[in-house]
């Protein structure tokens, strides 16, 4: 009936979520405060704002951008996992595909949030430990303590100027070195448009060490790699088996990717200066990219560039898709950094309008 109709139009448009944006600013290094560097980012937790204090010929002209939460130099690692990365887990382990992107300038601390300090061999989490060994950690304890009938896997790549390498991938040391290297990993699409990665391995786990193990495997792999300009995508896959009701077997599944992306300024500088960008290949496609599909997505354009650059297609459903997307913007507090800070304020406070329709699979 059109009572039904109108009625199932109104449910799909209340589970519309906005992309949650999270901004968080690292504390003046060691160095920068020997140095006298000034400040010009002021955080206020409580009032969810970040303030950029600026002046152009002793003219006060701040800025002020209010985000869905706000961490400043002093915030823990745990504080942040708990506050704005735990419930997104809890979404994954009820059967949900949710992705967080750590985005900003080299320097600003996407790794650290992302990844952390370094590992402690055995037993619990540093306090520097970032959102992936939290996330793994949290998604293990919970499965447990519900003695659930569960499987998960992980993925680990790098994608570097429009080339996927597989983090996880051991070399086969019987073979030459030529054919080690040569695993071709390409982006490929089912029947239904989903895409996924064709020649990825992927790692059945057990526990959380297990998955520190491949981590530890994956951050060596990349050591050698450029990574001011290589994005990283940690994917962890979660089936659950649920108490089968009946005849019927009910499998929950749900997906985290978390995503470490280039630095930002790789966006800004090939504006700038188009012939080196041009020099430099397709480095900055997929972040470039990643921009427009933002730009669109938001401007509500008919055409979303998604299939411009490997990231977006590899992430299109946590843009404008399925899946819950939280954004942590990082920055500096440094006067010196003042230009990329607004350009990263400015891009994180954009894609806060960008809306997702979260969808739980289960089959
Ligand atoms: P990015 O990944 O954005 O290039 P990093 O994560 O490598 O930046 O951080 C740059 C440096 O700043 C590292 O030495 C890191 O340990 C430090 N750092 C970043 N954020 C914080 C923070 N919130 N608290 C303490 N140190 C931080
Ligand atoms: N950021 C560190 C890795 C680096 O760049 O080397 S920290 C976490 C997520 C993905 C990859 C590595 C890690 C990391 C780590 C460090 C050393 C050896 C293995 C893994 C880590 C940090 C805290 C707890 C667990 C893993």
């Amino acid at each position: 009936s059109k009572g039904h109709d109108w009625n199932s139009a109104r449910q799909d448009k209340d589970k519309e979520v906005n992309v949650q944006v999270v901004l968080r600013c690292r504390p003046l290094s060691d160095e920068e405060q020997r140095t006298n560097v000034s400040k010009v980012i002021a955080c206020n937790e409580h009032k969810r704002e970040v303030t950029v204090l600026h002046s152009i010929a002793n003219k006060q002209v701040d800025r002020v951008f209010t985000f869905d939460k706000v961490f400043g130099p002093k915030a823990q690692q745990r504080s942040i996992y708990d506050q704005a990365i735990a419930p997104i887990v809890e979404e994954v382990l009820e059967g949900f595909n949710c992705t967080v992107f750590a985005y900003g300038q080299t320097g600003t601390g996407k790794t650290f949030t992302m990844e952390g300090g370094k590992r402690n061999k055995g037993g619990d989490l540093p306090a520097e430990a970032g959102v992936i060994p939290r996330a793994v950690r949290q998604i293990f304890d919970t499965l447990e303590a519900q003695n659930a009938d569960y499987s998960i896997k992980v993925t680990f790549l790098e994608l570097y100027n429009e080339d996927i390498t597989d983090l996880l991938a051991q070399e086969d040391p019987s073979r030459n070195l030529e054919d080690r290297q040569k695993k071709p990993i390409s982006l490929m699409e089912d029947g239904k448009g989903c895409v996924f990665v064709r020649g990825l391995e992927e790692e059945a786990v057990y526990s959380a060490n297990e998955i520190y193990t491949l981590l530890e495997r994956g951050a060596a792999k990349r050591r050698t790699a450029d990574t001011f300009r290589s994005h990283s995508v940690f994917s962890i896959t979660i089936h659950v088996k649920e108490a089968a009701v009946g005849e019927e077997e009910l499998i929950k599944c749900g997906k985290l990717n978390l995503v470490d992306l280039a630095g930002s300024e790789n966006i800004s500088r090939s504006g700038a200066r188009e012939g080196r960008a041009r020099e430099a290949g397709e480095i900055n496609k997929s972040l470039l990219t990643l921009g427009r599909v933002i730009n669109a997505l938001v401007e509500h354009s008919p055409h979303i560039p998604y299939r411009d650059s490997k990231l977006t297609r590899l992430l299109r459903d946590s843009l404008g898709g399925r899946t819950k997307t939280c954004i942590v913007a990082t920055i500096s507090p440094s006067a010196h950094a003042l230009e990329e800070t607004l350009s990263t304020l400015d891009y994180a406070y954009r894609a806060k309008s960008i809306k997702n329709k979260p969808e739980a699979n289960q089959r």
